[in-house]
């Protein structure tokens, strides 16, 4: 019987190392001779993530439920992808998923986060979330955040507090204030630790089910 992948999920705040400890994550995999699959999300490369990257470019105005449902309907349109990967044996890394959309959402006046929850209900649960842990004052000294909605450190710092409401067993904490090499070294542990936990019969699982 064909072991499956695991999903391994990063997320955190703007500037907390995400993307290049998710490419590390990547390598670091490969070069062990094992098969694996990188993935972001939002995706923008589908008609869905297309709408989404007008709204995060501020060349468009959406409703704060509406574009929090196209996050969600992102997910959603990858999921069968993601699915397909990890039955046949592909470790899946994924650079944002559920966690933001719920933590950036319910960041927003009178959007509650039980609410923004509900939309990504059955997605498939990730075997392992790494949750980098920067204090977004910290985050904001490795440089200015970009021209994009959402990156400012008032909507920064609600954001980090709505992730660490969401953690469950899934979850390890990993300190990002320290050195790319510490913390890569932290992640690919735990990235290990996730794989070995994987065994022929088991199954996958679904999000808040
Ligand atoms: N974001 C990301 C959301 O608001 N909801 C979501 O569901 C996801 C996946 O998009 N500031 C926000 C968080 C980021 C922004 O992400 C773009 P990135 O990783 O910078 O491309």
């Amino acid at each position: 019987m064909i072991k499956r992948g695991a999903l391994i999920v990063l997320e955190g705040c703007d500037r907390s190392g995400k993307t290049t400890l998710c490419q590390k994550a990547i390598r670091w995999l490969q070069e062990s001779n094992k098969e694996a699959h990188l993935m972001r999300f939002p995706d923008r490369s589908t008609i869905i993530g297309s709408l989404i990257n007008k709204y995060l470019e501020c060349s468009t105005e959406l409703d704060d439920y509406a574009i929090h449902l196209l996050f969600s309907a992102n997910r959603w349109e990858l999921l069968p992808d993601i699915k397909k990967l990890l039955q046949k044996g592909t470790n899946v890394i994924v650079d944002r998923y559920s966690y933001s959309g719920i933590a950036f959402s319910a960041a927003k006046p009178n959007m509650d986060l039980r609410w923004c929850q509900q939309s990504d209900s059955g997605l498939l649960k990730p075997d392992l979330v790494i949750f980098l842990d920067i204090d977004p004052v910290e985050a904001q000294t490795r440089g200015q955040y970009g021209s994009e909605r959402y990156e400012n450190l008032e909507m920064q710092k609600v954001v980090r507090s709505n992730y660490l409401k969401l953690q469950d067993e899934s979850w390890k904490v990993v300190d990002a204030s320290r050195s790319m090499e510490e913390v890569g070294r932290d992640v690919c542990r735990l990235v290990q630790e996730a794989l070995d936990n994987i065994t022929p019969d088991s199954a996958l699982k679904q999000l808040w089910i």
